[in-house]
């Protein structure tokens, strides 16, 4: 077993930690977090199917997956969260685990190793609707109103949005493709700007792909990998 895995989630989309998916993911990091396995865990959006702002809701209705940050804290593991469209607005409160919260793409170093990592949410350029809800979900305003309205109010609202938020993509092969030619042309773009680096990892899809282009690997992580994606903190695959 590697001792300096970098770990990656996305696209879990627990809706209570009573799932049995849920209780695995769990006994499973644990596990490798005591074992000290871990060097960096990377979450990259949509683990909770819901989880929107700071309220003693959430914080109550996640607590093991909080738990779980204070023992990566305890165990000096690095923690990124990349916000996803159904878990937003949890940066000022993940901070007091020390967790690094993102909302948009970003190059990220990790030991020597560049990695581009998004939840893949902006991937379509075109869906300019989205981009739009995307942005006003997103606002200043809107999180000042999500921070000091009631958590199960917030929660009860944004399970009637939920739809709107939705992954579009069905696995259908016709979307499937569109997707991937969207994955492969942005990430072209996005190596161009920066050179350097090595990886460029999304979810969202929800299918897992992986392509290896020159210098450079492209990877969606797909749905529901509760075993997570490993890297080793050195840059190769696991
Ligand atoms: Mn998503």
């Amino acid at each position: 077993m590697d001792q300096d895995q970098i770990l990656f989630f996305s696209d879990l989309h627990f809706h209570s930690e009573n799932e049995d998916s849920y209780q695995r993911f769990k006994a499973q990091l644990e596990n490798k977090i005591k074992n000290n396995e871990i060097q960096v865990l990377v979450f990259l959006g949509d683990i909770f199917d819901l989880w929107i702002g700071p309220s003693q809701f959430y914080q109550r209705k996640f607590s093991s997956f909080l738990k779980l940050l204070e023992l990566a804290q305890t165990h000096k593991i690095r923690t990124l969260y990349f916000e996803g469209n159904h878990d937003l607005h949890l940066k000022k409160f993940l901070k007091k685990y020390a967790v690094e919260v993102y909302t948009e793409p970003t190059l990220v170093k990790i030991k020597e190793t560049e990695y581009f990592l998004e939840h893949g949410d902006q991937i379509d350029k075109k869906d300019k609707s989205y981009l739009r809800l995307r942005g006003f979900l997103r606002s200043a305003l809107m999180r000042f109103l999500i921070e000091k309205a009631p958590g199960s109010w917030v929660h009860c609202v944004a399970k009637k949005l939920v739809p709107k938020l939705k992954n579009k993509t069905k696995s259908n092969d016709e979307i499937k493709k569109r997707y991937q030619k969207l994955l492969l042309e942005n990430t072209k773009e996005q190596k161009a700007n920066h050179p350097k680096a090595k990886y460029f990892i999304s979810g969202h899809m929800h299918y897992s792909f992986e392509k290896e282009i020159n210098d450079y690997k492209v990877i969606n992580l797909g749905f529901g990998n509760i075993d997570g994606f490993a890297i080793s903190s050195k840059g190769s695959f696991l």
